[in-house]
């Protein structure tokens, strides 16, 4: 997409959802983003940024009822999947890259509902890769908490709550053998099964501590990009080490260090085949002088094509 010449375009969408996570806080994440220099940050990179705003979503204290105890806030969570989707293929058919900042990671659902549904207009299928601490990968059945971010991924594959499952009417958003889940270090019990059954790719800490960043994510695009016209990048802060980044939802020690997860970027970059990104669960109540929003923007930065030289 940077090759083209014509000035690439980026199109903002906030999503300010909490209803998917047990933790308050993340809500206030696409401020925090935005209040760290995002806009000005991306067109100095060269980019022509469009801000779409927030999209509406349900705030906790006015649903009262939070729904079904093993997928909490499930018909609210699919009401504004459902809408940020339709934002991100809007964006997507005026050719600009839609960039959605969350929010927990529910809203996933309605990111890639969205890039998935915009390609199978013209025949063709999209590849996802998952950066993240956690596998978010757990069913209502498997759910130790009824949580929904905890179940995004499994979503896009095909598993989970219909309301989620098949948005826009088809299903699945994401065929397994294209995903690849970078960052693993805490999954539930019952969830491994959902991981090794569905087949979607994983690779764990330990594997990037063996193998290092830069094999994995060669690795994990190739998975992405096989067959399908891109891939989106979904991007949890907490895959980060919380050294570095404390202000997420769900932090879990071990994470990718600070170079790590520039490089991480960096190899998705020289791919030239990330066509839509989300950056998801910062969490400015417990953040550190906003230094997870900055190094959020910093991430989403290289990983449009920020280069050290
Ligand atoms: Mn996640």
């Amino acid at each position: 997409m940077r090759e083209t010449g014509i000035k690439p375009a980026v199109a903002v969408i906030g999503a300010p959802l909490d209803l998917g996570a047990g933790r308050r806080g993340v809500d206030m994440g696409p401020s925090a983003v935005r209040v760290a220099g995002l806009g000005g940050r991306l067109q100095a990179l060269g980019f022509d940024v469009t801000d779409l705003g927030n999209v509406h979503v349900a705030q906790a204290e006015s649903v009262g009822d939070s729904g079904p105890d093993d997928a909490k806030f499930l018909p609210q969570i699919a009401a504004s999947c459902e809408r940020l989707g339709e934002l991100v293929a809007q964006a997507l058919h005026l050719g600009k890259i839609p960039l959605v900042l969350g929010g927990d990671h529910s809203i996933a659902v309605g990111s890639v509902a969205g890039v998935s549904r915009f390609f199978r207009e013209s025949n063709a299928k999209v590849g996802l890769i998952w950066v993240d601490a956690h596998a978010d990968m757990n069913t209502p059945q498997s759910s130790p908490s009824g949580n929904v971010h905890g179940m995004p991924l499994a979503c896009c594959v095909g598993v989970g709550p219909d309301a989620l499952t098949h948005m826009f009417g088809f299903c699945p958003k994401v065929d397994a053998a294209n995903v690849a889940l970078v960052g693993i270090r805490d999954v539930d019990i019952l969830e491994r099964g959902t991981v090794r059954g569905t087949g979607v790719r994983a690779f764990t800490m330990r594997e990037i501590d063996e193998r290092g960043m830069r094999a994995v994510i060669d690795e994990a695009v190739g998975i992405a990009t096989l067959g399908t016209a891109g891939f989106h990048l979904s991007l949890d802060m907490d895959f980060v080490d919380p050294q570095y980044a404390p202000g997420v939802g769900t932090p879990v020690r071990g994470g990718a260090t600070y170079r790590e997860a520039h490089l991480a970027m960096e190899v998705v970059s020289d791919s030239n085949q990330m066509v839509s990104m989300e950056v998801v669960e910062v969490n400015p109540v417990i953040d550190e002088v906003n230094r997870t929003a900055d190094l959020a923007v910093e991430l989403i930065l290289s990983a449009m094509g920020k280069k050290i030289l």
